[in-house]
């Protein structure tokens, strides 16, 4: 596999020169400051290129072209924005871009509750608590409904038996702050949000408002309409990729449950299964992100590595682990339930040139007061790289 790096352009804090001292061989990166829904123009696209080649690096893929909402939902404006979509696919292809990152979760793009949770050792991971999320969406948010959904509320067959969720959530409510309550709305829906190009950015003035309008949009959508939104934008697209050689690759729901009443569709074996098949074109692929597969406890993601390998474009590679009572927190890359070894095996067999980037890093060694984007440290992404790096080495 080839060793990428999520980097966020040229205001990221981890200049290239930092990442090809660590071995950094390939960069997953974005054209950031394009507004969505906007067309990537290739004189843009050229720039960052030629940037990052000056640095003695390449750009290798991607992450992420966003899917605008009304793609996701439907809406009247749809086509317009997906002739918007294949024109920046061209546009890359015609730089010498070819694999392309994107999802399809309405609103929301990844979810923490919390995101410096400490651990024993002095290090700090990300951290998904199902009584603080249903917190927030009965109690900060107020969505119509929330909570006679999460009384109806089922982890998977294995996690969580017997667990009460609204009993937690009423406990939670006895010691809330304000604070707290500030806290949760920007660990959920604007800390993991603005840097990977999502709805709600830093400087948003009413989050929440931004956020309830944007659910409103999807009354009435379930999971099979946007299963068929997601057929209708993909292949409406391949005939482009076609054209121009581009590796269009889904990343997985994180976490992989329904959220806020939302539908998600890219969660289970099933589900991709489902979408590889709708659209039989080797063009239409998957990122195997093996810590948001793994944060499902429905999910065995080795044998889901195995399936899936010869569709994937892109690798990210971390680990989750997932408590008794349902709630998960990131491994180390070498631990957690990902099994990554097994992982490297296979996708080192199946593509040695597939594009790998370790994904979230534990916050390690002062990597908190540097103000990096969550879940993305520098000291602690580069420890679960030289692990990878080891790890792929030992197998070669
Ligand atoms: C979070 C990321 C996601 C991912 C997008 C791809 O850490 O893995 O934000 O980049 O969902 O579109």
């Amino acid at each position: 596999m080839e060793f990428t790096w999520r980097w966020f352009g040229k205001n990221d804090k981890i200049t290239l020169s930092m990442l090809r001292q660590i071995g950094v061989e390939g960069i997953v990166t974005a054209l950031h400051d394009v507004p969505l829904g906007e067309v990537w123009t290739r004189e843009s696209i050229r720039d960052l290129k030629e940037y990052i080649e000056a640095a003695g690096l390449r750009w290798s893929v991607v992450e992420s072209l966003p899917v605008t909402e009304t793609i996701k939902y439907g809406g009247p404006d749809r086509d317009e924005q997906i002739a918007i979509y294949t024109q920046s696919l061209r546009n890359l292809a015609a730089e010498g871009i070819h694999i392309v990152c994107y999802n399809f979760m309405p609103v929301l793009d990844w979810a923490r509750t919390d995101l410096l949770h400490p651990n024993p050792d002095g290090t700090f991971n990300l951290y998904f608590s199902y009584s603080e999320f249903a917190y927030f969406d009965i109690y900060i948010l107020k969505r119509p409904g929330a909570r006679e959904e999460w009384a109806q509320f089922r982890l998977p067959e294995g996690v969580g038996e017997g667990r009460d969720i609204l009993a937690e959530v009423e406990a939670l409510r006895q010691t809330m702050t304000p604070e707290g309550e500030h806290r949760l709305v920007d660990n959920i829906i604007v800390k993991t949000q603005g840097f990977v190009s999502g709805n709600i950015r830093e400087d948003d003035e009413h989050p929440l408002e931004l956020f309830r309008q944007l659910l409103s949009k999807y009354e009435g959508i379930d999971k099979a309409q946007l299963r068929a939104n997601m057929k209708y934008f993909l292949e409406a697209i391949m005939p482009v990729c076609e054209e121009c050689d581009m590796k269009m690759c889904v990343h997985p729901d994180d976490p992989p449950i329904p959220v806020l009443g939302l539908p998600r569709i890219v969660r289970t074996a099933e589900d991709i299964r489902w979408f590889l098949q709708a659209v039989p074109n080797p063009h239409n692929g998957l990122t195997f992100c093996a810590g948001s597969l793994s944060a499902g406890a429905q999910n065995d993601v080795v044998a889901m590595a195995r399936e899936f390998a010869v569709r994937t474009h892109f690798v990210h590679l971390r680990s989750c682990h997932i408590f008794p009572n349902g709630d998960f927190t990131e491994a180390s890359h070498l631990g957690g339930r990902a099994h990554v070894v097994e992982l490297c095996r296979i996708f080192e067999a199946t593509n040695p040139a597939l594009p790998m980037r370790v994904d979230h890093g534990k916050t390690m060694l002062g990597d908190d007061t540097r103000g990096y984007n969550a879940g993305y440290s520098f000291l602690g992404r580069m420890y679960a790289l030289a692990q990878v790096q080891g790890v792929l080495a030992a197998l070669r």
